[in-house]
């Protein structure tokens, strides 16, 4: 029991509700684990969006609306933290949903499936085949979601797959809380935010959008530029914390 008075009251809440996750073959442990590299980060960000975030998500529905065949990957960790948010990023985006494991097991992938569509998510199934450049199972991906997909977008990626995805010319959108990691310097559009805050923004942003505004957006962003920004917002943020 957390007692609600406590001052991390929700980030306590969160850890458990991870940790029962994975009792459950849901999230992998190496999920908990990365789980709490992000919370590290989300300190030093100050657990609320950045302007540099807000811009980058801008970008990102943009880029979701002028896709041809947008896919949503998810992973452990994104359905155990975001299952309803995808539900709704999906309706406002109209792009399919992969499960698409790091850690992949037949019935990760099935448990997975159950909880995104418990939450009102429509899950692309079929039978995944090698059509990534890497040399191990994490090489699989379906023919009709990320195989032929132009956009992706990746929440918490490791970074070898994000390279792969990019090295194969899908657009790439990563949710990363740390700017500097290979997925965040290798993806065509990193948002370095929390992913529960991420994806409603994505939604909102989708849905406010105007018809001309979207192709600027989508073209009109420099990922090198928002990392910086990124950087120096924490910077920032740093250097007065203990003013
Ligand atoms: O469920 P699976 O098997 O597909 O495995 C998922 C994980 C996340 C374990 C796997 O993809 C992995 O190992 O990822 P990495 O390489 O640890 O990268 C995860 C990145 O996400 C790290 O840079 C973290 O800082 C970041 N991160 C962690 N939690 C969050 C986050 N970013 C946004 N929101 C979070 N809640």
């Amino acid at each position: 029991m957390i007692p609600e008075d406590h001052p991390r009251y929700r980030s306590l809440q969160v850890r458990e509700h991870l940790a029962r996750c994975a009792a459950e073959g849901i999230l992998s442990l190496e999920g908990l684990t990365a789980h709490g590299r992000g919370e590290a980060f989300d300190y030093l960000i100050g657990e609320k969006t950045m302007e540099s975030a807000l811009r980058a998500e801008r970008a990102a529905a943009a880029l979701l609306l002028c896709a041809e065949r947008p896919v949503i990957s998810v992973n452990g960790n994104t359905a155990a933290l975001a299952a309803g948010s995808i539900a709704l990023l999906q309706q406002a985006s109209n792009a399919a949903v992969e499960v698409n494991l790091f850690h992949r097991t037949e019935e990760r992938t099935r448990k997975i499936t159950t909880l995104l569509e418990r939450h009102g998510v429509t899950v692309l199934e079929g039978i995944p085949e090698r059509l990534l450049p890497l040399s191990h199972d994490r090489a699989l991906c379906l023919p009709r979601g990320i195989g032929s997909a132009d956009v992706v977008l990746v929440p918490l990626e490791d970074g070898d797959r994000c390279q792969a995805l990019v090295d194969v010319g899908k657009t790439v959108i990563a949710i990363d809380l740390n700017p500097l990691s290979r997925t965040a310097m290798t993806a065509t559009l990193t948002i370095v935010d929390e992913v529960t805050r991420a994806i409603p923004q994505m939604t909102r942003f989708c849905r406010a959008l105007a018809r001309e505004e979207v192709h600027l957006c989508a073209t009109g962003y420099e990922n090198r530029e928002l990392l910086r920004s990124a950087i120096r917002e924490i910077q920032l943020r740093l250097d007065h914390a203990l003013d």
